[in-house]
């Protein structure tokens, strides 16, 4: 990986020069302050994290680098890869260095396979997945580096060797998980002639060889990537390895993250909410019968999966760009069909329902829809296609922040009592 140390090489100087600056001369300066509220409710936007590789606001949702997701809709991971770690385009020969870096780990280790084989039979996938990671700890350059002595400031550079390595691996070892946890016969090997890894993705699968399913695999890995750096997963990852854990400690612990069903489970218990909707209407309902079926749904205690965010407060534009995969491939599909009535009749109940902040739809809506329209019928098993893309934004994210010189994450709790005292001694100082 001459041509990307190279580049990143140039970066960590200036990204620790920049950092150390900021410190410097603006350490002392307020960017927002922290209410019990914030304290009590999950630090949501408290801004207490910095990640240069996506961005995501309430009214525009994901930008990789600054460009909006949906023009990129087009690209491939290995694109999507480059963009995120080094913040430029990918040129031809920056893209072909970087395929044969990631073919030479497309086949996953026997260890691994034998590892995944030896859990139990009724494993969640999204377990498999992080135990795979961790079996593969033992690879680590990172963790190599560290023991040898390199300076902490040089270790990025064996991170980076890590995530394409961990990023190459994981298609493959979701790939066995399949296999291995719905019984679909033998593990299969990636492909000879193709160092593409969505390619290799969508055959070790082996769901589909339809070139639409491909397609939909590429844009799969494409769209989950990366959401900034607060959400659980990324935030995980983030805590982990700031104690200079190595990338497979810190990605196997964001995949648990991810398992929630809060977080990256909501595409499988959204696909079972909208198989629900077609059980019980028998076929694709209609618009007032959706109505009844999500109030029932509301006031029954039950959220609607798929709908709402912490951030966004418009459709996520992700859900937008599996629509227009939809309409481009002519996707005939009754749960295709349900999750398009449900987009024109939820955000008004929600709005009328009046709880949540934003009412309209996230990526977890459509996803699971199209995994399944293609074959892939496993719902347990959505998360971990999730967990495959989102590792490639976890990796990047990692790199950028030891090339800056991110020190351990270590904030302060308190007690309820203890909160309380500091903000009746704020009030008094007041
Ligand atoms: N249906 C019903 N009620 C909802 C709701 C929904 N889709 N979304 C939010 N609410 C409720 C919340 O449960 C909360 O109720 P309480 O005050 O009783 O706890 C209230 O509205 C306010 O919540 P919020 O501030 O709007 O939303 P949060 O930031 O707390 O939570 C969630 C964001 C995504 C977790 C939430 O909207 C939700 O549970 N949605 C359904 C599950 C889902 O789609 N998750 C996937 C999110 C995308 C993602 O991270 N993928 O990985």
């Amino acid at each position: 990986m001459s041509i990307l140390h190279a580049k990143l090489l140039a970066q960590a100087e200036q990204l620790r020069a920049h950092r150390t600056q900021l410190v410097k001369e603006h350490g002392e300066h307020s960017v927002g302050t922290v209410t019990v509220e914030k304290v009590l409710g999950g630090m949501r936007g408290v801004p207490a994290l910095v990640c240069e590789t996506s961005s995501v606001s309430a009214d525009e949702g994901l930008r990789i680098r600054n460009i909006p997701i949906m023009e990129l809709t087009g690209v491939t991971p290995e694109e999507i890869f480059w963009l995120l770690i080094t913040g430029d385009r990918a040129t031809a020969d920056e893209l072909d260095e970087l395929k044969s870096a990631f073919a030479k780990y497309y086949e996953v280790p026997q260890y691994v396979v034998d590892t995944l084989r030896g859990m139990p039979k009724n494993s969640h996938p999204m377990s498999m997945l992080s135990a795979g990671l961790l079996a593969m700890e033992c690879e680590s350059e990172f963790r190599k580096a560290y023991d040898e002595g390199v300076a902490k400031d040089l270790l990025w550079k064996s991170l980076v060797n890590d995530s394409v390595r961990l990023i190459a691996s994981i298609p493959g070892i979701a790939a066995a998980v399949y296999r291995i946890r719905f019984d679909k016969g033998n593990v299969i090997k990636p492909l000879s002639n193709d160092n593409d890894l969505s390619n290799n993705f969508a055959h070790m699968l082996g769901v589909s060889d339809d070139a639409s399913w491909k397609d939909l695999v590429r844009l799969y890995l494409v769209l989950h990537s990366d959401h900034e750096g607060g959400n659980v997963s990324a935030m995980t990852s983030y805590v982990v390895s700031s104690a200079l854990s190595d990338p497979y400690y810190s990605v196997s612990a964001a995949m648990c993250g991810l398992a929630g069903p809060l977080h990256g489970l909501a595409n499988q218990e959204c696909l079972r909410f909208i198989m629900g909707v077609k059980e019980q209407f028998g076929g694709v309902p209609t618009e007032d019968e959706i109505r009844k079926f999500a109030w029932d749904q509301l006031n029954s205690g039950h959220v609607i999966p798929g709908y709402g965010h912490a951030v966004l407060r418009v459709t996520d534009p992700r859900f937008a760009a599996f629509h227009e995969f939809a309409q481009r491939h002519n996707v005939k599909d009754d749960n295709v069909s349900i999750v398009q009535r449900i987009y024109k009749v939820v955000p008004t109940v929600l709005q009328e329902h009046g709880k949540a902040k934003n009412p309209w739809p996230n990526v977890d809506a459509y996803s699971g829809s199209l995994l399944y329209a293609f074959g892939m019928t496993e719902f347990d098993f959505y998360t971990v296609m999730f967990g495959v893309s989102r590792a490639i934004g976890l990796c990047s994210q990692m790199v950028v922040n030891r090339m800056m010189g991110s020190p351990i994450v270590r904030p302060k709790s308190l007690t309820l009592n203890e909160l309380y005292k500091a903000e009746t001694l704020a009030g008094e100082n007041a």
